[in-house]
């Protein structure tokens, strides 16, 4: 599959520094902020640096050292959070995935029952 990444995303906008972000954890390779329109008490945006635009992208075209340091900075953001109760950690992808920013990242839900997955 080609994936043709769009550099004037949101969110690659916010890695160049050109809009600001709520930051919670940044690493060599990737960057944790909090949603702008939050669904639960703590949801955070985890992202990787490089120019990826889907989990299935990330996958095929990141160095293992990027993947590795996407998921830790992951499980970083999980321990920082206070994600005792549980937490969801949800990735959209393209048009029937109801992605709205062309940029990979996870969103990370806790703090509150978050109900059926698919309602
Ligand atoms: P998704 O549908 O998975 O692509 O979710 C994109 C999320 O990004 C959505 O929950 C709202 C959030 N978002 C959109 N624009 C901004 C922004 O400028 N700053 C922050 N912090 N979050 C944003």
């Amino acid at each position: 599959m080609e994936f043709t990444y769009d550099p004037e995303n949101i969110f690659a906008k916010l890695l160049r520094g050109e809009i600001p972000c709520d930051k919670v954890h940044e690493t060599e390779h990737s960057l944790a902020f909090r949603d702008i329109r939050p669904q639960a008490p703590v949801h955070v945006l985890v992202i990787p640096k490089g120019a990826y635009m889907t989990l299935d992208h990330f996958l095929a075209a990141a160095p293992d050292g990027e993947i590795l340091d996407f998921w830790r900075a992951v499980g970083d953001v999980c321990e920082m959070s206070g994600v005792e109760g549980g937490f969801r950690a949800i990735m959209n992808a393209r048009e029937d995935g109801m992605q709205e920013v062309p940029h990979f990242h996870v969103h990370i839900l806790a703090g509150r029952p978050l109900g059926p997955l698919l309602g």
